[in-house]
């Protein structure tokens, strides 16, 4: 039997607990990846045209997702860490979530939505004690690297290169679309199909599973990126 003071110590203590875990449980929510096309900017394959401008077509057109992906080489932090801030606005603006690829310090300064990592990069459980709430990615390439992520607590995994490409240097030999049913079949978290993939083979990347689509120089380098964004969203509803 326990007294009116234990009593009441309990029932507060099962409270706070409950608070606990709906704070937990939205903040899980927030981190839910929306499905369809992840935009990913790069400036050197965007024919001339800004990450600002790029951005801006690509949030016209409705895409939920947006990456700022920029590599040191060839642009100081400074100028990334403006460019993000400005997007983070426009992307807020538009309904739509702002990860930044590699650097944790432009994603916590730009009060970016999530962070997006490789392999090498920091860890998810270092990330999260710096910022519980960021949404995080890691990079796949293999089934190991997608089950060790999604243990490791990532939001969602990338996984690639699906087919050839000429935008990531070091990307490893394309994994083709056995990958990506794997995941279809076994990945209980979104997982982002990345490389290589356009308007013309995004069809067969859908019927193998996918449903979270990364495109990077179709999009970047497109005359039209409006129109081109609404071509591929057809192809996507079909999916539905
Ligand atoms: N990671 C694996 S492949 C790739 C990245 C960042 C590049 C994808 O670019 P594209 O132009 O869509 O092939
Ligand atoms: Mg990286």
């Amino acid at each position: 039997i326990i007294n009116k003071n234990q009593k009441s110590k309990l029932i507060e203590s099962i409270r706070f607990s409950v608070y606990e875990l709906e704070k937990q449980a939205l903040s899980k929510i927030k981190r839910i990846l929306p499905e369809g096309i992840y935009c990913i900017t790069s400036e050197e394959l965007s024919n001339g045209r800004s990450n600002i401008h790029v951005a801006g077509e690509m949030l016209k057109s409705g895409i939920k997702i947006i990456q700022y992906r920029e590599k040191e080489e060839r642009k100081s932090r400074k100028d990334m860490l403006e460019e993000c801030r400005k997007i983070r606005k426009m992307a807020s603006d538009a309904g739509a979530l702002f990860i930044v690829n590699d650097y944790l310090d432009i994603a916590l300064l730009s009060d970016a939505d999530g962070i997006h990592c490789g392999q090498n990069d920091l860890s998810v459980q270092d990330i999260r004690k710096l910022n519980s709430g960021l949404m995080i990615g890691i990079s796949t390439e293999s089934a190991e690297q997608m089950e060790k992520a999604v243990s490791e607590g990532a939001d969602y995994i990338g996984i690639g290169p699906v087919f050839k490409t000429d935008t990531k240097k070091d990307a490893g030999a394309p994994l083709g679309l056995d990958q990506i049913k794997y995941a279809a079949e076994n990945i209980k978290i979104p997982f982002v199909a990345i490389g290589g993939i356009k308007e013309h083979n995004i069809d067969q990347v859908l019927a193998a599973g996918a449903r979270h689509i990364a495109i990077i120089s179709d999009i970047t380098g497109a005359e039209n990126i409006r129109e081109k964004i609404h071509s591929i969203n057809r192809i996507i509803e079909k999916y539905n």
